[in-house]
């Protein structure tokens, strides 16, 4: 590395006034109390704990800026490859604790703020959550980002900066779902920086022309021009400097707003085109799997990839590097099919901008993209869009040409003739092309409604494309893009387990346990948060008493925890001697909370025929929920009121309460998320086999010592692999009987009294308005009785007997706690750390590089 150059003036006097994490940190408490100061203007006399949080989280922000400074600075100097990571969603979360635990600054802060008259606890309480999206896929994206820094992987995040996160959810006192907006960013948000420096000019609608100079580049001019303007999230690494960059766009009018109809009085019209520009990134689609045929979605989508490649292109373009090196430098992940017009908006910027020949264009695409699917569910993994929405001709005119020419004579070629498969993996629904088109014939026949098929287009598009656990990508092989595969060949097509970061889903969510666990490995707490395969030395710890009664100490604490928080929030009591049975995730049908509440209705009704001798001899427990139901979602959110009304009839039967409760903790979040997991003794994941592709808090859960209750399907397979059969709990039929017993339903149906008694007379009892409200459950029972896509009939006595296993297995408290031991200390394999390297070795190419 050559000697840098001092742009301005005496390097000296720059070279003094630059702060660095080793020279001329000023106290925390200075640090604070400055902030406070200048860039809050406040008194220290009239200081809250919003204040304090602020000026706390600003004098953190000041390390991490350093640290990001130095990181972008070194991977400029180094100049090697990179990967991005496109995501519409993540799922951030609280950003305070864990920037202080990366940075190993949480004690000295600690003791800083209290200092200062403050309890950190209630500081870090005072952070709304960034809640950019909507489950699993958007806290994924969120783990990747902390494994990439941690893992000193010179990685970048982009996604949208949504005025508006997942809404705030409110239960009626009669259990309906209500939502409020999410105004995350009302109390100003210290974790970004706004870039005004970078921005893009975003094209919408116009006409796009083919220039007469046989070189096959158009020009897209006119329609509606927005600009995307940068904010940056710095994203600290754990134990190291390396600080990475998740960089979100905000969309804004080019100019204000027309001056001439504001002065003819025309407000409306003067602010109408700057409002539909601010109106792209003003909210997160609050559906989780679906979203389609919106035309602001589409925008949305297009309004990120535009920029984001603008920007990954500008930085390319600063190597000086000839156009055909761009694979060597860059790697594009597409999470998901929402990406997708990346594909055609990398070829518009090469054909068009750049003058790269159509085939040497295509070249360059393929070995730029990866693409990631999450979901074979049938309604929601294509991400179709009705062609005649589109909103970017130059982008659909760029897709409709190599669609209609290249990707079908290629498929002919392979398969001359065989026109079902072409029909099948054309990437506009409804239309076999068997003639080649050109740009200029129209791809529309007016009577069939014609929708591009996302999924295929960013498969054809990418170099690899991958699923998120074993079962799950032999699935996307075999079923959605079996004829891709056949195409292509298997080498296309892979697996990345997903992962999660144990910093945030362990060290941060639960101290004791991280305590105790360092303690014991007798290694640096990082040692082991950065090689998880390390809690393998709690199993020599097992069978030693003292050990085992530590652990179950703090996870009674834990239980302690959760039932102080809901005292407090929500005035409930809970019993912490009572099992706590935890199922917390987005509401679906497929992931059948109504299978766990029937079970529960289940348990009630036993217990009401027992005598109280009888009772006396069962188990306490309580039974937990949390999850959002996608506000259009009719079915998800009946599920929800029939919880809430078993919760207020089982809570105050004084027959049963002291051995079951039921509760619906309102407006899942992160940030609760935190509290419930390491409480729970044992987990449910129930989804019918072949429907959930991975599921991520299956491992958070078992990596806090609970025990995993599920079905055999997405990941909770390889966590049974790890941890052993004798430490789960399965049930249920396998993704092979599925299907056979889907068509028997629809076609050879026996009522649900000969398939299941104890099933029928939980219905029967609901129906009979045992839970109030009699008639309005009728709707969700139905899709039970009849139909029963996710098979609820053909697993419950089976749920049930796993249940009971349950019990018993949690009467033997030593092996109970032994169980709990030997899960966590299997986790090894789940750590978003693995995942990462996997993608960076197996997909993206790219190294770590450490800033010093
Ligand atoms: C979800 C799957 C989960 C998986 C996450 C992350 C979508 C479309 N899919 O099983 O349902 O864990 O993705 O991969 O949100």
């Amino acid at each position: 590395e050559g000697k840098e150059k001092w742009p301005r003036g005496e390097e000296s006097v720059w070279k003094d006034g630059l702060r660095s994490l080793d020279t001329g940190v000023p106290s925390i408490t200075k640090s604070i109390v400055n902030h406070v100061q200048t860039s809050l203007a406040r008194q220290p006399h009239e200081i809250d704990d919003l204040g304090a949080y602020q000026a706390a989280a600003l004098s953190v922000r000041d390390n991490l800026i350093i640290n990001w400074n130095e990181t972008q600075l070194h991977y400029s100097r180094t100049a090697g490859k990179r990967a991005y990571y496109l995501s519409l969603e993540f799922l951030m979360g609280r950003a305070l604790d864990n920037a202080l635990l990366n940075l190993g600054l949480k004690q000295e802060y600690t003791e800083g703020v209290d200092k200062l008259g403050f309890n950190m606890e209630d500081l870090l309480a005072q952070e709304r959550d960034a809640g950019l999206g909507n489950g699993g896929l958007g806290r994924l994206a969120a783990c990747y980002l902390d494994s990439s820094a941690s893992q000193e992987l010179p990685v970048w995040g982009y996604g949208l900066r949504y005025r508006y996160g997942i809404f705030q959810q409110l239960i009626s006192p009669d259990g309906q779902q209500l939502e409020a907006p999410d105004p995350w960013l009302e109390n100003s948000n210290p974790w970004e920086l706004p870039r005004i420096d970078v921005s893009y000019e975003v094209r919408f609608h116009g006409f796009a022309e083919r220039l007469n100079d046989g070189s096959g580049r158009a020009i897209w001019e006119g329609g509606q021009e927005v600009l995307a303007v940068a904010y940056d999230v710095p994203i600290p690494g754990c134990n190291t400097r390396n600080t990475n960059n998740l960089r979100l766009w905000e969309s804004k009018p080019k100019r204000g707003f027309d001056l001439n109809s504001f002065n003819a009085g025309d407000y409306e019209r003067a602010v109408e085109s700057s409002n539909s520009a601010a109106a792209i990134t003003s909210v997160l689609y609050p559906n989780d799997h679906t979203t389609f045929g919106k035309e602001l979605r589409l925008k949305q989508q297009y309004f990120w990839t535009a920029a984001s490649l603008a920007d990954i292109m500008r930085r390319f373009k600063n190597l000086g590097r000839p156009i055909t090196d761009f694979p060597q430098f860059v790697s594009i992940q597409l999470n998901d099919t929402h990406p997708t017009l990346a594909v055609p908006e990398l070829m518009r910027l090469l054909v068009d901008d750049e003058d790269v020949p159509w085939n040497a264009a295509w070249n360059i695409v393929t070995e730029t993209f990866f693409f990631t699917n999450h979901t074979v569910l049938p309604r929601s993994r294509h991400g179709l869009y009705p062609l005649c929405n589109i909103s970017c001709p130059g982008e659909f005119h760029a897709l409709q040409r190599y669609s209609g020419v290249k990707a079908v004579i290629s498929v002919e070629r392979k398969f001359p003739g065989d026109r079902e498969r072409l029909a099948r993996m054309s990437l506009i629904e409804g239309i076999v092309m068997l003639q080649p088109i050109d740009h200029d014939s129209k791809v529309s026949s007016e009577s069939v409604p014609q929708n591009v098929r996302m999924a295929h287009l960013a498969c054809i598009g990418s170099r690899k494309v991958n699923g998120v656990a074993e079962l799950h990508s032999e699935l996307v092989q075999t079923t959605i893009l079996k004829d891709f595969v056949d195409f292509y060949g298997v080498s296309k097509f892979g697996n990345v387990t997903n992962g999660i970061t144990p910093r945030r889903w362990l060290d941060q969510c639960n101290p004791e346990l991280s305590r105790l666990i360092t303690m014991t490995l007798n290694v640096e707490k990082s040692v082991w948060l950065k090689d998880l395969t390390k809690l393998e030395g709690l199993l020599d710890c097992v069978e030693d008493e003292d050990f085992r009664e530590d652990w179950a100490a703090v996870k009674q604490a834990n239980k302690e925890r959760l039932a102080h928080h809901m005292q407090v929030t929500l005035g409930l009591n809970v019993n912490t001697k009572a099992m706590f049975d935890v199922q917390i995730k987005r509401l679906h049908e497929y992931k059948r909370q109504t299978l766990n509440i029937l079970g529960v209705i289940h348990r009630y009704l036993t217990l009401k025929s027992m005598t109280p001798e009888e009772r006396k001899t069962v188990t306490p427990r309580n039974v937990f929920f949390a999850g959002k139901a996608a506000p259009g979602y009719y079915i998800a959110k009946l599920t929800i009121r029939l919880i809430v009304n078993v919760a207020r009839v089982v809570n105050s039967d004084p027959d049963t309460k002291d051995y079951l409760n039921v509760f619906f903790l309102p407006d899942y979040s992160v940030t609760l998320a935190e509290v419930l997991i390491p409480a729970s003794d044992i987990s449910q994941h129930i989804s019918t086999a072949g429907t959930e592709a991975s599921g991520t808090s299956n491992m958070k859960f078992c990596l806090n010592g609970g025990l995993l209750l599920g079905t055999v399907d997405g990941a909770n397979i390889e966590i049974a692999e790890e941890v052993g059969p004798s430490n789960v709990f399965f049930f249920g039929h396998l993704t092979p009987a599925v299907e056979d017993l889907r068509y028997q339903h629809i076609y050879h149906p026996v009522p649900v009294e000969q398939k299941s008694p104890a099933l029928a007379k939980v219905l029967d009892k609901i129906s009979s308005g045992l839970f109030g409200d009699r008639g309005v459950y009728e709707p969700l029972l139905d899709t039970i009785r009849q139909g029963d896509y996710y098979l609820i009939t053909e697993d419950f006595d089976s749920y049930i007997e796993a249940l009971r296993m349950v019990d018993e297995a949690y009467n033997d408290r030593t092996e109970w706690i032994k169980k709990s031991i030997r899960t966590t200390a299997k986790m090894g394999k789940f750590s978003s750390d693995r995942a990462i390297q996997d993608y960076a070795q197996e997909y993206w190419n790219i190294e770590s590089t450490k800033v010093k």
